[in-house]
This record gives C-alpha cells, structure tokens and sequence, in this order.
C-alpha cells in the first residue's frame, strides 16, 4: 500500500460556468457536474491503475455515442488517450476500451490545480436496458502523471461511486462511502440514442362505452390486470360501440419498426364483435387501420408489426404515438364489454 490517499479534500469552491461542447447527440444520462467537493483517483500510468466508476440506469436500449467527465490532471499531465469501462450492477465486465482518443478542455483551477473537461466522442457501444457503472480515466506513459476524476455531492442513480485500485490498497470494487466516508458521485454525462424502447400508454381516454375498472399501469403488461369497458347504449349505429384511446412517447429519433401488441377479450356472444386496431398517422392527420378481426372471448396477444414508413405514426419533434381500439356492435341483446390487459409499442431505430 502506498502512502499516497486515492483522493483528497478541497473546500467548496464556486468555479465559472463550463464551456459547452455541441456533440449533436441526445443525452443519454446526466449526472450533472463536479462542485469541487471531492475527487478520486481514475489514471492509468506505467506504474498505477485506478478507476473511478458510478452509476446509471437506462431504460431502453441504447447506443452510447460519447462521455463526459471532469479531472484533475497533475504535472503537466497530457494524456495519450482513455480508457473506459462499463460494468453490470454485480460488477461484472461488459466492455473496457484502452487508448481511446480524449478530448481535453481546461475549465479552471482551483489553488493552482487545474481542472479538464474529458470527452470520449464516437464510441458506438450497445448496451441492453438496465443498471450498470461506467467510468474514465486518462493515460500516460510517464509514471508521475496523476489523474482525479472529480466529484459532485449531488447523487444520482442508485449508488454513489465506486473505486477499484490494487495500487492504492482497494483490490475489489469499493464504495466510496467505505473510502471517503460520505457519499459522492461522478459529475458526467452519457451522449447517445435510444435504439429500441419498450412505450408504455401515458394517457387513456375512453371515447365510447362506460369505463368500468382498471387504470393505465394496467395496460402496462400482460398480467391479468385489466382496464375493462362495456358497451355504450346504442344510438349512432355507424360508430363502434366502446372506443378506448391511448398515448405515449418515444425517445427513439429515427423509428425503422414499430411494433404493437395488444392483449384483450371480449365477453363471449353468439356473435363476436369486430376488434379494430389504429395508429394515429401524424402527417396524414388520420387514424389507420393495422388490425382488424373478430374479438376473442378469451386472453389473446395480437402483434401488428409496422415497417411501412413506421415514423408517420410518431409525431415529430415531441414523439408521442397514439393508438386506438375499437369494437362494434355485434347485434346483441345483452350487455357486453371488454378487456385489455396490455397495450404498448415497441419502437426500433
Ligand atoms: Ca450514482
Ligand atoms: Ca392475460
Ligand atoms: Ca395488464
């Protein structure tokens, strides 16, 4: 163990805003910026290795496109590139990268210490939806050069930050509550897009028939959670008899497949009534017709894959989709109704 500490303390100092970058990319995760509360080695040097990783959690799937952080970079330290690694919650290895080329900023200094913005551009890196710790550091060829990711009290995610270093005595991933004492995270950011996202229904409007139970969340997933109508009395014939609308949002930019799936029944008649399913297309203003049958009277899963021109049916700049179903009058003499026990899109870049 080497007598140095893996970080050290400064008091609070307000520094001046941070000059921007413009990636062009969406912002995949924010984890805000550093307040000079602490920092915490993240370096890799001929003669130590320390990361410095925290969390976040996506909840789409994802390709990371850039990363964002902010060092503290000793001796005229200049980089020869990064590296970054990203782990599973359980700290397993998903990806490390070694000498990836860094973009470094200087932002100010604090008692003569200067600080760098650090940015990793043109990763393509896929990742599943889920919880994971990705982390940076700088690397140089010269045993002296010291980096310090810095640190913001400010936490997000789920967990503050994280350290590993055989150097400085941590062999095993460790809190930083465990090193430090109190919690802190990375100030950084996480550049990219959405590449396939799971849209769930934000609003539910029924238009026609008399909304008899269920809510929203249970639309969410097939799980014998129902939202459940029955039918309206009957004065316009030519309208359907329940008509149930739904909305969400996509973060996905460019959509190449929508996929929708619904799971519903209707109360079992000599005649079933006829089930339509509508995507509200935004450029031709009107709703279009994907599916079209006889009502089940039991549980069933219809999947309507969109590939024909999918992005009509996201209305542009704001993302939201809108999906409608309708049953008709089947002739019966009896009340009848229905139930939905999912309804979402799955949106694919
Ligand atoms: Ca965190
Ligand atoms: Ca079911
Ligand atoms: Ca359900």
């Amino acid at each position: 163990m080497n007598g140095l500490a893996p970080g050290w303390f400064l008091a609070a100092i307000a520094i001046g805003a941070c000059p921007t970058t413009v990636l062009g990319q969406g912002v995949l995760w924010d984890n805000g910026r550093y307040d000079e509360s602490s920092n915490l080695a993240s370096m890799r040097n001929p003669m130590i290795e320390a990361w410095t990783v925290d969390d976040i959690v996506i909840e789409s799937d994802v390709v990371i496109t850039g990363y964002r952080w902010y060092s503290v970079l000793r001796n005229r330290f200049e980089p020869t590139g990064a590296d970054i690694i990203i782990l599973t919650e359980g700290f397993a290895k998903v990806i490390e990268l070694r000498d990836v080329p860094v973009e470094v900023r200087f932002v100010g200094e604090v008692m003569g210490v200067p600080r760098f913005q650090m940015d990793l551009e043109n990763l393509s890196i896929g990742l599943p939806r889920g919880h994971y710790y990705l982390g940076a550091r700088p690397v140089s060829d010269r045993e002296g050069d010291d980096g310090y990711t810095l640190l913001t009290r400010t936490i997000s995610g789920v967990t503050a930050a994280y350290f590993r270093s055989v150097f400085f005595g941590y062999p095993e991933w460790t809190s930083i509550l465990n090193i430090h004492g109190s919690p802190f995270d990375i100030g950084f950011t996480v550049f990219g897009q959405v590449v396939r996202e799971e849209v769930r229904a934000a609003s539910l409007t029924i238009r026609l028939g008399r909304h008899l139970g269920g809510e929203i969340s249970d639309l969410h997933q097939s799980d014998d959670r129902y939202v459940t109508i029955r039918d309206r009395a009957l004065m316009a014939m030519s309208l359907p008899m329940i008509r149930m609308e739904v909305e969400g949002t996509t973060a996905v930019e460019t959509a190449s497949r929508i996929t929708v799936t619904v799971e519903t029944a209707a109360s079992g008649l000599p005649n079933q009534p006829l089930q339509r399913l509508a995507l509200f297309d935004y450029i031709a203003g009107q709703w279009t017709t994907i599916d079209e049958r006889a009502a089940p009277p039991v549980d069933t899963v219809v999947e309507i894959v969109v590939v024909d021109d999918p992005a009509r049916f996201i209305a542009p700049g704001a993302g939201q989709l809108k999906m409608r179903l309708d049953w008709f009058d089947p002739g019966a003499t009896t009340p009848w109704g229905v139930r939905i026990d999912h309804a979402t899109w799955t949106v694919e870049r």
